[in-house]
């Protein structure tokens, strides 16, 4: 019934108006799935690559869907993604690039969860699944490569551990969000919006610190609940070889010194998520970050382990973080994020499902949260292609999907 019978390919538009890839599976039975490629901005140097839309879709058309169309089934995953690799006959997707790739195995997943008539997240997760619901990260302040003239720090995230539900959690952030225009403009700081939605503001990174301390203060209070923060460093940006080591406007901090300052915000802030706090290529820094802070947070690899099992594993064997981020379009197919996050699981790492700072409308992540019991999400705090998969996780609480 998922013998897939056509594979339809187009360009539309992202978040940022750039050209992205969408993927329509059909099967054999009128099953319809339709995925979208996201696209990122501060891009890791291990990740999957992505070719222009128009040459990924060229390519995966002559490569990829004669070996899908009539030879695989929709329902199965792993036979759809291994087709994939096999058509692009590449380690890192650069035959049909990882946007085709991501929007085909997405649209997969969905045609095979339309033929069972099961929510996605189901049929990516199994009965059992579907219980226990991420808490979404909020990007609330944010700068680095996401907004130009505003914070080192890529972003500021506020978490809602304390919700009770997904539906509250989303609407707190949506209120930190709020709080922090609010304060900005009693601080005759008026300010646009970053990539994500985030507020960018031309502040230093310590008053952005302060300003999300006070938000998350005020909209616990108003809440009921307990809201902390976390960060998103996107330290491979700041990192500069012939500076030699972290730059921040017109300081740079060593190696040992960035340490010290990320530990010395964790403990000052109380903060619960630090991704990326340190260089992509520097295994050892994370390691040596885990062993001071790992037990009062998250530390996170983002282009550290770019949803890649090699990568990861290279974490683990030296105690480099003790959380990874999934981000599909980073690795290509859900396949390869779903073994990223089996073997974090098995090795005590938490999984933190991820969108991009380019998006679409697409909700697949929303669902891969839920399906793998990722324990956090970080899909922004607002914005259409933001809301999108927050709406989805009130639907999916809520048995509406
Ligand atoms: C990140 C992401 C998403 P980008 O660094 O985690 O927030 O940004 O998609 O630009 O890599
Ligand atoms: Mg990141």
């Amino acid at each position: 019934m998922t013998l897939i019978t056509d594979v339809r390919l187009r360009r539309i538009l992202d978040s940022r108006g750039n050209a992205t890839v969408e993927a329509d599976v059909i099967t054999e039975s009128g099953g319809f799935g339709r995925g979208k490629a996201p696209s990122g901005a501060s891009t890791g140097e291990y990740e999957a690559i992505e070719l222009p839309a128009n040459e990924s879709i060229a390519k995966a058309r002559e490569e990829a869907v004669p070996r899908l169309v009539g030879e695989v089934h929709a329902g199965n995953q792993r036979d759809v993604d291994a087709a994939l690799h096999a058509a692009d006959g590449t380690d890192d997707f650069s035959g049909i690039g990882a946007n085709s790739a991501v929007a085909i195995s997405m649209a997969a997943a969905k045609a095979g969860a339309d033929v069972l008539g099961a929510p996605l997240f189901q049929h990516l997760g199994g009965t059992f699944r579907g219980n226990e619901f991420p808490t979404p990260l909020g990007n609330i302040i944010g700068g680095g490569e996401h907004a130009a003239d505003a914070t080192n720090i890529q972003e500021f995230l506020a978490a809602p551990v304390g919700a009770p539900s997904v539906e509250e959690a989303v609407f707190a952030n949506a209120a930190v969000h709020q709080e922090v225009h609010d304060i900005l403009l009693e601080r005759d700081l008026p300010s646009g919006k970053g990539d994500e939605g985030a507020w960018a503001p031309s502040i230093s990174d310590d008053e952005a610190f302060e300003i999300m301390h006070e938000a998350v203060e005020t909209v616990a209070d108003d809440f009921g609940f307990a809201i902390q923060f976390g960060l998103d460093v996107a330290g491979a940006e700041l990192y500069d070889d012939d500076e030699g080591g972290y730059v921040y406007d017109d300081q740079v901090r060593s190696t040992e010194e960035q340490i010290e300052y990320i530990a010395e915000k964790v403990r000052e802030y109380d903060l619960v998520y630090v991704e990326d706090p340190l260089d992509e290529n520097d295994y050892e820094a994370f390691a040596d970050l885990t062993d001071e802070v790992g037990d009062q947070t998250l530390v996170c690899g983002d282009d550290l382990f770019v949803t890649n099992v090699e990568r990861l594993q290279s974490g683990i064997s030296v105690g480099a973080g003790n959380s990874i981020l999934i981000k599909p379009n980073q690795i290509g197919t859900l396949t390869d994020a779903v073994d990223a996050i089996e073997l974090a699981t098995e090795n005590g790492y938490e999984s933190v499902v991820s969108h991009r700072s380019g998006e679409t409308e697409d909700t697949t992540i929303a669902h891969l949260a839920v399906a793998t019991a990722a324990p956090f999400i970080k899909t922004g705090a607002v914005g259409g292609e933001r809301t999108a998969k927050l709406n989805e996780l009130i639907r999916i609480e809520d048995n509406a999907v």
